[in-house]
């Protein structure tokens, strides 16, 4: 296939970009740096070395595997996405290119606006050069499960069949997100819906749960091909945050009583996922959904096990509750239904001590490069 990677310089396009081309597919990879660029507006930067892009396409191709082709672009520019998409043609756009932190979202005015313009027009440019351009390519949408928010009920795979005074439909599920980022992610999901209903176009709305983990096969052992690992507070999310706390001997930073519940998998299911999502695709004019998560933890639990880990690597790891920050419930049902995935091949992969003693690990690797100022949490919801 060919397939367009939106974002492809990030924690997740980086990697899937390999993922693809070892396949022998034909890669072309996108992006406009601005996840670099937040980190040096935070002062933050990657506790893992990244390599820039240049570097990490030669040492792509260092391996032997295909080349992987990059363009240097911003999906909000219409001219960019207008060339890429109608020169290359791509039989699959797998849409990762957006601003992904909650946090970051909610500093200000000027980037909750920044981060709903860059994502939804971001992602309008791409409907529209898909009907004038490429109207047989498919969709595949990285949302998120957090478009959801945390419902009383049992949360579906983007749809609910409903039964109201004597009528029945099968209607959108209802999304109440927590930030402004979540937000922009359910404006993304309605507009591709539309266009699929106006235009008849392909989409998959991939409602991901938080991605853990720093290895793929196709990148681990290959420091110049290292995809980012951030555990400051605006884009570490609570396990790599409290991974490298453990790491460097500060409490773990559980926010209120830690019983919110969420969804999680692997970075190497989330490969696994995108593929599977690119190789079935669906019929024109609805808009498919599909949950992708494997497993609930609350992160209580997330502490719990890194705790567990930690003492097992010879690491102290204390707990603190810390002030929430955020305005969310924190003791709540939780039950999202994730069976498509797995009903089209996936196997999940278990988040375990193991798993969490091979992240510590990397971490002791790069635990001089720890700046313990962007630890605690700078951004509130209040
Ligand atoms: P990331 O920030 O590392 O990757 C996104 C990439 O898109 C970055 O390299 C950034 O520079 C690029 N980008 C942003 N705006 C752009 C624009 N206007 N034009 C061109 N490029 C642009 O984030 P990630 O963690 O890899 O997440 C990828 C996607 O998956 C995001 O859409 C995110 O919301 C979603 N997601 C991530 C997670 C997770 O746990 N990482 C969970 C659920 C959903
Ligand atoms: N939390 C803590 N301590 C911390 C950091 C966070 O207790 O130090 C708590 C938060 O209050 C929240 C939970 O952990 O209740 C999850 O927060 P997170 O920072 O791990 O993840 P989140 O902000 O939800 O965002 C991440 C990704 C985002 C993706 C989302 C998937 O950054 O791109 O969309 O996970 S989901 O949560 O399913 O919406």
């Amino acid at each position: 296939m060919k397939i367009l990677v939106l974002g492809a310089d990030g924690y997740l396009g980086w990697p899937q970009c390999c993922y693809f081309a070892k396949r022998g597919h034909d890669v072309l990879g996108v992006d406009n740096f601005a996840r670099r660029n937040f980190h040096t507006e935070l002062g933050a930067d990657s506790l893992t070395p990244i390599q820039s892009m240049e570097k990490r396409q030669r040492a792509w191709e260092a391996t032997g595997n295909k080349p992987i082709q990059f363009r240097r672009g911003d999906l909000c520019d219409w001219g960019f996405t207008e060339d890429v998409i109608a020169t290359f043609k791509p039989d699959a756009i797998v849409h990762y290119g957006e601003q992904p932190s909650a946090p970051y979202s909610m500093i200000d005015r000027e980037h909750c606006v920044f981060s709903q313009v860059n994502n939804v027009v971001g992602n309008l440019n791409v409907l529209w050069a898909m009907k004038m351009h490429a109207p047989g390519a498919h969709l595949v949408k990285l949302g998120t499960m957090g478009e959801y928010g945390t419902p009383n009920i049992d949360i579906e795979e983007g749809y609910i069949e409903i039964e109201h005074k004597g009528r029945k439909d099968t209607l959108p599920f209802p999304k109440t997100p927590g930030s402004f980022y979540h937000l922009s992610k359910v404006h993304d999901s309605n507009n591709i819906m539309f266009a699929c209903r106006m235009w008849g176009i392909k989409a998959t709305d991939l409602n991901q749960g938080i991605v853990y983990g720093i290895e793929t096969d196709e990148i681990a052992g290959n420091e110049a091909l290292n995809t980012r690992f951030d555990y400051n507070s605006f884009f570490g999310t609570a396990l790599n945050r409290f991974c490298t706390q453990a790491v460097a001997g500060i409490p773990l930073t559980v926010y209120g009583n830690g019983s919110q519940t969420r969804g999680y998998l692997n970075i190497r299911d989330t490969m696994r996922c995108v593929e599977l999502a690119c190789e079935n695709t669906p019929e024109g004019g609805k808009m498919r959904v599909f949950n992708q998560m494997t497993e609930c933890f609350s992160i209580k639990q997330l502490a719990e096990l890194v705790q567990k880990a930690g003492a097992e690597f010879g690491l102290k790891v204390d707990v603190q509750a810390v002030d929430n920050p955020r305005i969310e419930a924190e003791d709540h049902y939780f039950n999202p239904v994730h069976t498509a995935l797995e009903s089209l091949g996936l196997t999940p992969t278990h988040l375990n001590d193991e798993l969490v003693r091979t992240v510590l690990g990397t971490i002791q690797k790069y635990k001089d490069r720890i700046d313990t100022d962007q630890v605690m949490p700078r951004a509130t919801w209040k």
